[in-house]
């Protein structure tokens, strides 16, 4: 017979109690009669627990991307059947469910709400600053170079490391134009196998302010207006000027955004740099400081502002097109890495320059930039949101032997970028997002928390711990611990200050200014009258012009002039900084992979040539665009623009085989030129086609009835205009004037 309820519960209570003493009472270390001790001692390692779960080397980083096997191109939807997001398969999606056809739908339809709930979700919080951006991935090699300062293992020689990088603006939202006037981000991802490094650079190598405290101060001088949201992506507003004449420190900053650098032609013609000072370990354990540097293959170069200001209409997207474009026509992006590198001394400056200052450079001729490895981008995302939209960059993700400097910028730096990721990407879990994820095996204690993805097992994620077998244990210098270096910290008073040497905000400018060509310095005037132009308080331009006044009177007086306004006297004394070649984007001659070239056809003109001429451009490793009246195809090749739907900004350079005169009624009466004489009645967008890339200094040739259109358009015989008897002739010349960007000689020059 079964005893009484309650005495089963008593049994059962009972037997538990006695199982609790079994297993406890032995192990209570020095307990009378207690038996040995089974559990091992808190410090006592074991092998190692595998990799938390989900974070192993991903292979599945990206669901449908080329680690899987799959094409770019795979489908979305893995499976025949459309299913709701619990696997149940789906019979309509696109009726929801209603009492009657006429009748309100029904509450109860869950495929509706979630798949509407799911819409409204969509978007996250877009990046405080750098919001609009493109990335994508590649790899690195190490060249070895940097062995003997660094014990970095994704740095020795051959060692080849995945990377991902977003290139990106500072101001403007998400879908803001691309060609604004602005710094652009530069955030390399490096999935090493000692750990995720993070070098989250720009293209220029100074910041506006000296302590991150200030950040967002000027981030909100440089946003939009906060009453009308406007301007938008822009420093051309009355609040970003007031900041930084008032906070000189950013008068170095502002200079690099007014010249040529603050509207690059591509991200895969920029520099990057790390702008802070970091700290290098051997593994002998010396230190040294160093400065991060990317050089791309491509050379450095810029838009015109007028060609950036039309870019913005005509394609905001120009530079994650350009990107995408090149990657996807194997013209792959190259930049070597390098490093300038400095003794670590304990006054931390070098030739006198602060290297805690990131206001500040180190000339290169003071101390070369040395190559340590080489970066190609060769694969574009997957998927944009996944990949672009949820990576997160933090300067503080470093691999042992690279560490941080005190420069209070990069120290705030290290505070707020893990801060910021927890709002946007909502929670503390988002390494475990596939683009985040370490290629590095990962061990950690970290639990719980919103969209936590792995399943952990073990009971004890703590350590010492004697119920995981002890595990984890830590590792020292033969596992590839990370090694904060053990800097000498001085004792010293708490103050709200900064070094003495910051006080300097002038001379580094004056050397950036007395660095730039003539040409390049008329840019720069041009940039300032056009910002402060914008501006509307009197007093802002005014004090401006007093910075500008301390940086080089003839800057000052030339944008005085543009503003008519007086132009002040200095109140510093002018330091006499010798020039930095480096600096400037002129002179060189440089690989033209990749480039854009029109050329102009007649379809019932002389197409002799032309398809050779294509095949020349290919071989230049460029990209030729046939330009004809109407699409389709012309002397049997496809048309990609017509006159409709192609502006000089998309070209380096343009070349005219012919273009027809058009009928009296095949263009409206505005565009037409009514009355003119036969030799310039050529179609008007060809001719400002023809114009614009004159004034914006791009090479252009023609030939036969093409020579004839640069002759009425009036720029033949000009420098940079090649005309010849045929294509063969004119297209090698036109090729050798690329190598140089620009026909820099057109620019007019006011600075002698
Ligand atoms: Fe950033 N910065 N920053 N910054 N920054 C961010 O982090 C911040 C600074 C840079 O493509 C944010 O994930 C502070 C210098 C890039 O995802 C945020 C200070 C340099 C990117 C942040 C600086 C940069 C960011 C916004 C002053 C060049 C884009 C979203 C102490 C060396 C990364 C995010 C990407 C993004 C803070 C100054 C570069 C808010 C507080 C100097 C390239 O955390």
């Amino acid at each position: 017979m079964g005893s009484k309820p309650g005495n089963v519960i008593k049994n059962a209570v009972e037997a538990a109690a006695d199982k609790v003493v079994d297993l406890l009472t032995p192990d209570i270390p020095g307990k009378p009669g207690g038996a040995t001790p089974t559990l091992e001692e808190p410090t006592a390692p074991v092998d190692p627990l595998p990799p938390k779960q989900e974070q192993g080397s991903p292979d599945t980083r990206t669901p449908t991307g080329a680690k899987t096997g799959l094409p770019p191109t795979a489908k979305g939807q893995q499976g025949a059947y459309l299913t709701t997001a619990q696997g149940a398969r789906l019979r309509d999606t696109d009726h929801s469910l209603k009492a009657g056809p006429r009748g309100p739908i029904l509450l109860q339809d869950h495929h509706f709400r979630e798949k509407i709930t799911h819409f409204d979700h969509e978007r996250i919080p877009e990046r405080v600053v750098h919001a609009r951006g493109a990335g994508a991935h590649g790899v690195f090699e190490g060249y070895g170079t940097a062995e003997g300062v660094t014990r970095a293992g994704f740095l020795k020689k051959g060692k080849k490391t995945d990377v991902f990088v977003r290139f990106s603006t500072v101001l403007g939202s998400r879908g803001s134009a691309d060609t604004v006037r602005d710094t652009r981000g530069f955030a390399t991802k490096f999935y090493t196998d000692e750990g995720t490094f993070d070098l989250v650079g720009n293209n220029m190598p100074v910041f506006f302010i000296q302590d991150g405290i200030k950040f967002s101060d000027i981030i909100h001088a440089g946003k939009p207006h906060p009453d009308r949201e406007i301007p938008q992506a822009q420093s051309a507003h009355d609040t970003f000027w007031d900041f930084v004449s008032l906070h000189t420190e950013a008068q170095h900053h502002t200079m690099w955004n007014m010249s040529d650098r603050g509207i690059p032609r591509s991200f895969r013609m920029m520099e990057g740099f790390g702008v802070h000072t970091f700290r290098l370990v051997n593994e002998a354990g010396e230190t040294v400081l160093a400065k991060f540097h990317w050089k791309p293959k491509l050379g450095v170069h810029s838009l015109d502002w007028e060609e950036a200001q039309l870019i913005s209409g005509m394609d905001p997207d120009f530079h994650r097109r350009d990107l995408y474009d090149a990657i996807e026509a194997g013209a792959h992006p190259e930049w070597e890495l390098g490093i300038q590198v400095f003794p670590d001394t304990p006054d931390e400056t070098f030739e006198g320059i602060d290297l805690l200052d990131p206001t500040k450079i180190v000339p290169e001729e003071l101390a070369p930039v040395q190559p340590i490895g080489r970066m190609t981008l060769n694969r574009t995302p997957t998927n944009f949101f996944a990949e672009v939209e949820q990576v997160a960059y933090h300067l503080g993700n470093l691999p042992p032997g690279i560490d941080v400097t005190n420069d209070p910028l990069l120290q705030a730096r290290l505070f707020s970028y893990l801060d910021t990721q927890i709002t946007r990407l909502a929670g503390p879990n988002f390494p475990q997002i596939p683009i985040n994820r370490p290629h590095a095996d990962v061990n950690d204690m970290l639990r719980d928390g919103f969209h936590q993805h792995a399943v952990h097992a073990g009971v004890a994620p703590y350590r010492p711990n004697s119920l995981d077998g002890g595990n984890p244990s830590v590792a020292g210098d033969a596992e590839h611990a990370f090694l904060d270096v053990p800097v000498t910290v001085t004792e010293a008073s708490k103050v709200r200050a900064n070094p003495v040497s910051f006080d300097d905000h002038y001379s580094q400018v004056r050397l950036f200014w007395r660095s730039m060509s003539a040409v390049e310095q008329e840019h720069i005037i041009r940039a300032y009258t056009f910002e402060l132009g914008k501006c509307y308080e009197q007093a802002i331009k005014e004090r401006q012009l007093q910075c500008l006044a301390n940086i080089d009177p003839v800057l000052c007086a030339q944008v005085a002039t543009g503003l008519g306004l007086p132009a002040p006297q200095p109140t510093e004394p002018l330091a006499e900084p010798a020039p930095s070649p480096a600096l400037s984007q002129v002179g060189a001659v440089w690989p033209t992979d990749g480039r854009m070239v029109g050329i102009v056809v007649d379809p019932d003109g002389d197409l002799d040539g032309i398809s050779a001429l294509r095949e020349s451009v290919f071989a230049a490793g460029m990209v030729p665009l046939l330009i004809a009246p109407h699409g389709g195809i012309v002397g049997g090749l496809p048309v990609q623009r017509t006159f409709a739907t192609a502006r000089s900004v998309e070209f380096d350079a343009l070349l005219v085989a012919g273009a027809p005169v058009p009928a009296p009624d095949a263009l409206p009466a505005r565009d037409a030129k009514a009355g003119a004489p036969a030799a310039a009645n050529i179609d008007p967008r060809v001719l400002l086609m023809v114009e614009e890339c004159w004034r914006h200094a791009k090479a252009i040739g023609g030939w036969g009835a093409g020579a004839a259109v640069l002759t009425a358009a009036g720029v033949a015989g000009s420098p940079g205009v090649v005309d010849g008897d045929a294509a063969a002739a004119v297209f090698p010349q036109v090729l050798q004037l690329m190598g140089a960007h620009r026909v820099w000689e057109r620019f007019p020059t006011v600075v002698a």
